[in-house]
């Protein structure tokens, strides 16, 4: 386990660079160059996600040669797998929501999760065109812009406002799974928002602004982060079929109560078994 000196030197450092990464995103947005596709023609990738990466893994290797980094893109074009072990790891996505920042739609950020021993202990999300810096260090609060956050104690589903996101993959069956949730909450709840990014949606939940979130097809950089800045604003995250949280398989409840994320899950009817990161 890390000291809580060491904790809060990779905070501050994790910190500096998001805001740096920010600023890369600032500066490339709405010139949209080289845009590439992964698993469909919805999956995009641009230069600036490859750029910021590439950036975030140079630092972090500089300052801290013997932590390892996960990263979107360099796990997604096959350099480098998802290797994760019990040593301090950085699990990175440079850009959230890499469809919005690419229509110039505001709501997309960096991503940073810190895991030890398979645990995350830290976490750093920073939506530069939002200015919205959200940071949370195991057993010691969640924070947004330094202020602390915490969830909304939503009372019953018919109450909560979810949050449903259609993912990357254009398969049929993708499609009608996805549809087929969609359908099993969307009457039974206040409604259903679609945004764009799992870890501003997780933090939107952290911060009280909505009550539950799922996904399928998510890897660990979406998920690694936002995660911890939920739990310690005092929500849950678990599996969809409702077990313990699993980074790597692309599977993800988020939810400001135990209840709520209990009836979402048991009301899912489908539950997509994916290759796990
Ligand atoms: C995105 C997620 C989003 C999901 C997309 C994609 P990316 O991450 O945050 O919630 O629906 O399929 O995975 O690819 O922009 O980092």
């Amino acid at each position: 386990m890390a000291s809580s000196q060491e904790l809060v030197e990779w905070e501050r450092v994790g910190i500096e660079l998001a805001m740096e990464a920010g600023k890369m995103m600032v500066s490339a947005s709405g010139r949209n160059t080289n845009i590439d596709t992964k698993a469909s023609f919805a999956d995009l990738v641009t230069e600036t996600d490859k750029a910021v990466e590439a950036f975030l893994f140079g630092e972090i290797g500089k300052k801290f040669p013997s932590h390892k980094t996960i990263g979107e893109e360099s796990a997604s074009d096959g350099s480098a797998k998802c290797v994760w072990t019990d040593a301090p790891t950085w699990i990175i996505d440079p850009i959230d929501g890499t469809m919005n920042f690419v229509h110039t739609f505001p709501f997309t950020c960096v991503s940073i999760g810190v895991t030890v021993n398979k645990k995350v202990v830290l976490g750093i999300v920073y939506s530069p065109f939002l200015d919205k810096l959200y940071t949370a260090r195991i057993g010691c609060g969640a924070f947004c812009n330094g202020r602390p956050i915490k969830v909304r104690p939503c009372a019953t589903f018919k109450e909560a406002l979810l949050i449903a996101e259609l993912g990357g993959s254009r398969e049929e069956e993708w499609k009608k799974a996805v549809f087929k949730n969609l359908q099993s909450v969307a009457w039974i709840s206040h409604s259903v928002r679609s945004l764009g990014s799992a870890a501003l949606n997780t933090c939107y939940i952290a911060e009280g602004f909505a009550d539950a979130y799922y996904e399928f097809g998510l890897h660990c950089w979406d998920m690694a982060g936002c995660s911890i800045i939920l739990t310690e604003a005092g929500g849950v995250v678990m599996d969809t079929k409702g077990g313990p949280i699993d980074i790597m398989s692309r599977r993800f409840i988020a939810s400001g109560t135990g209840s709520i994320a209990k009836q979402l899950s048991d009301t899912l009817p489908v539950h997509l078994e994916l290759e796990r990161d």
